[in-house]
């Protein structure tokens, strides 16, 4: 059960709202259909209110972030043609497609700035060359070079292609790949659950209940792992709801989820962002922050929502730590999916940046590990 936690109810203007207030000061939990309400109203600052609340009484003012590095081995992908929101994915004999070979991969890890990286957060296509003897090999390798280099590693539709294409079940991969190195997983290739949104942008991925299943046996073997919801095509509110509630269930069955991160869709370069005729950013800040607001009130039993600035720009990330979010998407190097399919922002944030931040919207920066174990607290916050 959610914590009670006390509101200032001036501040929610909506009255619709006021059942769900209702239900976050007694600490019952929120149905998919309040979740709805929340998307329908317009009283943003009424339910961000309500999500810095709750995050508040959960996570204070401390804002964590951790010093990452993502390598993308190869964009070679057997899903090219029908995930129509992708900018990053090549069929093997197309121009730009690319695989790294373990030098390259190496080449690519030591180019992290050694006193910082903690995290090696990698991702990439499904590629029939790219088995699991290819990133076993890769993960032993990183782990003789930085042992002390945590590996977030594989959404939960590559593990199902590994395992396919080896020929093994998700479990026996999943066992091999962590004995290899693999420490946590990270949440994409979750989209959108719902089968009809599915069926239009990722019709041949992973169903949503398989995503699910690969979840529930990582964290059954004790591998945490991330989830995501990539937001803002042609998804209903009630498919975002849905969405969101399948996590929570999995979360309470097995409490597995580190963090939740909502991805905000970019329709650069990519077959649906031509069919929706859209330019520029396809979400708006309005949407960004309430999709990060919403989830805080609706996933009860998880400790972290991330803002991905990649993808929101560092001023709504840094606005969302008013909205419910305790935690950034550190400082990534050489970020390629996003800025494919059209993200403006820059490719990495220095330590220094992410501090300015934090410390702008009056928070305590906390530099964490993997686990969100603390590394470092900075300061205390500046009086207003
Ligand atoms: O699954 C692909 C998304 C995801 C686009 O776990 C796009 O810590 C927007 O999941 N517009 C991969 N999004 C990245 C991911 C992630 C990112 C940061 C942190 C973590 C974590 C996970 O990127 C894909 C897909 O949902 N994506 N194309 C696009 N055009
Ligand atoms: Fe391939 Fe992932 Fe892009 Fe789909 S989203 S085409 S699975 S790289």
């Amino acid at each position: 059960m959610p914590a009670p936690v006390q509101l200032d109810r001036k501040l929610i203007s909506d009255p619709a709202l006021a059942p769900i207030a209702d239900k976050v000061e007694h600490g019952e939990r929120l149905t998919q259909a309040d979740g709805v309400t929340l998307f329908e109203s317009g009283d943003l600052l009424g339910i961000g209110h309500m999500a810095d609340a709750v995050n508040r009484a959960r996570n204070g003012l401390r804002v964590t972030f951790a010093a990452n590095h993502h390598i993308n081995p190869t964009n070679i992908c057997t899903l090219r043609k029908t995930c129509v929101f992708c900018s990053y994915a090549r069929l093997p004999k197309e121009e730009g497609a690319y695989r790294y070979t373990m030098e390259q991969v190496y080449a690519e890890a030591a180019t992290a700035n050694s006193t910082m990286t903690r995290e090696f957060h990698i991702v990439g296509g499904l590629d029939m060359k790219a088995g699991l003897a290819y990133y076993t090999e890769m993960f032993r390798g990183l782990k003789e070079r930085y042992p002390q280099v945590h590996i977030k590693a594989l959404t939960a539709v590559e593990i199902a292609h590994v395992a396919r294409i080896s020929k093994l079940s998700v479990r026996d991969t999943l066992i091999a790949l962590r004995e290899a190195g693999l420490d946590t997983m990270p949440g994409g290739g979750a989209e959108v659950f719902s089968p009809g949104v599915r069926a239009t942008i990722a019709d041949k991925k992973l169903s949503g209940e398989e995503y699910i299943r690969v979840h529930r046996e990582a964290h059954q073997l004790g591998i945490r792992t991330n989830c995501t919801m990539l937001y803002g095509h042609v998804e209903t509110y009630a498919d975002r709801m849905n969405h969101l509630a399948m996590l929570r269930d999995l979360q309470d069955e097995t409490g597995g989820y580190l963090a939740y991160i909502p991805l905000a869709y970019h329709p650069d370069n990519n077959e649906l962002g031509e069919t929706l005729h859209r330019t520029g950013m396809a979400t708006t800040g309005f949407d960004d922050l309430k999709n990060l607001a919403v989830a805080r009130l609706f996933l009860d039993n998880f400790d972290h929502i991330k803002s991905h600035w990649i993808m929101v720009t560092s001023f709504i990330s840094q606005t969302s730590l008013a909205f419910g979010v305790n935690d950034l998407e550190g400082t990534v190097v050489r970020e390629k999916i996003y800025h494919e399919a059209g993200a403006h922002t820059p490719q990495g944030m220095t330590l220094e940046q992410i501090l300015r931040l934090i410390r702008g919207a009056r928070r305590i920066p906390v530099e964490r590990d993997s686990f969100y174990q603390v590394l470092r607290t900075f300061d205390e916050p500046v009086a207003a």
